[in-house]
């Protein structure tokens, strides 16, 4: 079989991105690789331009001369003989990858020779295969692992395998060997077997049809609907081939805030070609239901779900939906939420709007995804609970292809928040663990935050729902067992865009990285996670690696110190969300920052404990136990679940005042310092990365310093108290920060 991704058309330019060059003028690969070599010696940084479109997988020649050496002695040839559309782009990437980082160009061949190779396959798809692999490997692998293994071939020349039950666990395999050589690692007794842990790892792009993305802040949306199906942008693989990289096999197209449009037949066209386009990845398409659709395209005078004919409607649009995209993935609905139609409409219940879907779906193996993120001013119950107060009772009554998508917190995705009370609560219902890469509350693209520590929080954060060590990535896991969880997924609202290097902030990638990373094994630490991100974004320079996985490692605590210390929460800024706005209280209350901070003359945070709101009594008791008890309440949750006067004593020292105005200097100094550390950097790193994150870095302090002024003006009038030393005076009065209006906020949907 011969295999030339070069020659495919619609190849995406990600082999060249230093230059508009497509793949039909790459004529030699060794020159190319010769003068990126050349450039990469000469180490101006000037002359190099990395416009960050390959993202991490940028397959630049490895600078590191022995291990270049020691991986192109095994790479003598690709030996493959399958045909299946996964084990192809595997064998594409591989192409790609080693023409980049070791400048071969290595051919396939359909059978191992003495002279050693990478072996591609699956098991029942090659015996060469089969013979090699240890009988626990089958165990082990699930359907979408692999073995990746160097085995001796007998006459010294090693033989490195990628072997997988399925094309798309070949495809993970071959993902995997890019990542440890981009890495550093070496060829030699590499030994890796690995599947998800968790099964359904989805993007969900809250992407209009009018390409404007809503909480998007890196351009337009991905997907040219005007354009589709005639044109397909080569984009449209290179984000199939970032996402397969780690491990994503799901993409739901639209916004949650749902247009019916997208189930009209025209639009279905368009989703089938994306859909054709990411299917060699493992990424199946979902999209998101708008309820009221039967009214909207079916000329329905309802959208009653219990009413047969808006049934039948669904089903007969299901069936269409399945001509277009025979495996398409089912639905994500936003229903009963912020002014979303719902079964609530007819007086009906979430679960019968989401079994009605589910029905439809289910003989085509299509799944609900139904979120549980509800809650309206009109009812007093603190909008905390009100998700929890909702679903709960509702378990036991969903059909077994219906999952309830889940916010990581109770609120908002906001800076810090405690877990959802809602995992593992639910025990007969799958659960959606749902997290946003897109930085709504976390300044946008233009800030550094690298979100998998605040993730990792919630990930490993312990239910106790069925005892000890009922983790929230242990419930959305599940497993086989009678008594265990029914196995859920993880959703991530995507932060890409039409910005050449996809999320705006060079470094905003991280998050996209660490997002499908964390999804197929959440045990990973977010340290390690970061570190493989330089590493293949950067350089393997430990002078490199180490600055920036420490400011990656700082940023998430630093914008949550500037922005919301303490377990403050909703302060930000009216309708964009992107600066402060302690000082809102107009409109419905809980859209206000005063509902929240309850900031008085008395002290500061929302009692949620059983003498306030009683939101603790929603975890399970040992959780609440911690919450609840001022005592013991993790200091990044404080406020979240008390109301404390200004002279509370904290563990540090410090009464309370103190401490949050300390807390808001210390971010703003963080930021400050990575000033430096970024300038040190400047010959390692390209210079028009260099230079972006430079004038990201530099905007980020002036904001930090925002954060803190505005917020700490407006506490103060509270706190009647000086600003303790070593923080600094703000540079105007009250009403200057009250009176700043940003307009045109990238992804403001009142503003779109
Ligand atoms: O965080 C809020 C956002 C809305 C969003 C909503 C949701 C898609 O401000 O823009 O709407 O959450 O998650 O549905």
């Amino acid at each position: 079989m011969t295999l030339n991704p070069l020659a495919r058309n619609n190849r995406p330019l990600i082999f060249h991105p230093r230059s508009q060059l497509s793949m039909g003028v790459c004529v030699s690969m060794r020159w190319m690789w010769i003068i990126c070599l050349a450039l990469v010696g000469l180490n101006t940084g000037g002359l190099r331009a990395d416009d960050g479109y390959r993202a991490w997988l940028r397959y630049d020649p490895l600078d590191q001369v022995s291990q270049r050496q020691a991986w192109t002695s095994v790479v003598t040839g690709l030996v493959c003989r399958e045909d299946d559309p996964s084990v192809k782009v595997a064998l594409a990437e591989l192409q790609m990858g080693f023409s980049g980082l070791l400048g071969i160009d290595p051919s396939v061949r359909p059978e191992v020779s003495g002279s050693g190779g990478v072996l591609i396959g699956t098991i029942d798809g090659n015996p060469e295969i089969a013979v090699r692999l240890r009988p626990e490997d089958a165990d082990q692998i699930g359907s979408e692992g692999y073995v990746v293994r160097t085995y001796s071939n007998g006459n010294g020349k090693p033989l490195v395998m990628i072997a997988a039950r399925s094309g798309v666990g070949v495809l993970y395999g071959a993902f995997e060997l890019l990542r440890q050589v981009q890495t550093g690692v070496y060829p030699h007794g590499l030994d890796k077997v690995d599947q998800p842990k968790i099964g359904l790892r989805m993007l969900n792009h809250w992407d209009n049809l009018n390409r404007t993305v809503e909480r998007g802040y890196a351009g337009f949306s991905l997907w040219e609907w005007f354009e589709l199906p005639d044109y397909v942008s080569p984009r449209y693989h290179d984000y199939a081939r970032l996402s397969a990289s780690v491990g994503i096999n799901a993409t739901v197209l639209t916004n949650v805030n749902a247009n019916a449009v997208i189930l009209t037949e025209a639009y279905l066209e368009k989703v089938a070609t994306l859909a054709d386009v990411f299917r060699p990845y493992g990424i199946r398409v979902f999209l998101t239901a708008r309820f009221s659709a039967p009214m909207e395209i079916g000329g329905l005078e309802t959208a009653d779900p219990l009413d047969p004919g808006v049934a039948a409607w669904w089903q007969a649009k299901v069936e269409e939906i399945y001509r277009h995209v025979p495996d398409f993935g089912g639905f994500l609905v936003k229903a009963n939420s912020e002014g979303q139609p719902g079964p609530q409409d007819y007086g009906r219940s979430h679960a019968d709007g989401a079994n009605m879907l589910a029905d439809a779906l289910a003989p085509h193996g299509g799944s609900v995804m139904w979120r549980a993120f509800v809650y309206a001013a009109e009812i007093e119950m603190d909008r905390a609970m009100q998700a929890y107060a909702e679903f709960q009772p509702l378990d036991g009554t969903f059909r077994p292809n219906v999952f309830i998508q889940i916010k990581n917190g109770a609120i908002d995705f906001m800076p810090t928040e405690p877990f959802h009370p809602l995992f593992g609560a639910m025990p007969k219902t799958r659960q959606t663990l749902e997290l946003q890469i897109t930085q709504e509350y976390l300044g946008a693209s233009i800030h550094l935050a690298y979100l998998a520590p605040m993730w990792k929080n919630c990930l490993d954060a312990d239910t106790r729902v069925a005892g000890e060590g009922t983790t929230v990535a242990k419930v959305i896991a599940g497993s086989d067992a009678d008594d265990g969880y029914l196995p859920g997924a993880i959703a991530g609202v995507a932060n890409t865009g039409s910005n050449r290097n996809w999320t705006g902030h060079p470094m905003a990638a991280a998050n996209w990285y660490a997002f499908g990373r964390l999804a197929w094994n959440p045990d990973l630490s977010s340290e390690s996670v970061a570190e493989e991100w330089v590493r293949m974004t950067f350089s393997n320079d430990a002078h490199v690696v180490t600055p920036i996985r420490e400011m990656l490692m700082e940023s998430h605590p630093a914008v949550v110190d500037y922005m919301m210390p303490l377990g403050l929460h909703h302060i930000m800024a009216w309708d964009h969300h992107y600066g402060p706005g302690p000082w809102i209280d107009e409109g419905r209350p809980d859209w206000t920052a005063v509902y929240y901070h309850r900031a008085n003359a008395d002290g500061i945070g929302f009692d949620r404990t059983v003498s306030g709101s009683g939101a603790v009594s929603q975890y399970h008791p040992d959780v609440a136990g911690i919450f609840g008890d001022v005592d013991a309440c993790p200091e990044r949750y404080l406020l979240w679940f008390h109301h404390l006067p200004w002279n509370h004593p904290m563990a540090s020292g410090n009464d309370l005042w103190d401490e949050m105005c300390l807390r808001y200097q210390r971010g703003v100094d963080t930021v400050g310092s990575w000033l430096e550390v970024w300038a040190g950097l400047e010959s390692s790193i390209d210079a028009q990365q260099h230079n972006h994150v430079l004038r990201l870095l530099t905007r980020q302090e002036r904001e930090s310093r925002w954060w803190r002024d505005a917020c700490l003006s407006y506490f103060q009038a509270f706190s009647k108290r000086p600003l303790p030393e070593g923080v600094g005076a703000p540079g105007h009065d009250l009403e200057y920060y009250r009176n700043l209006r940003l307009r045109y906020v990238p992804g403001t949907p009142s503003e779109q």
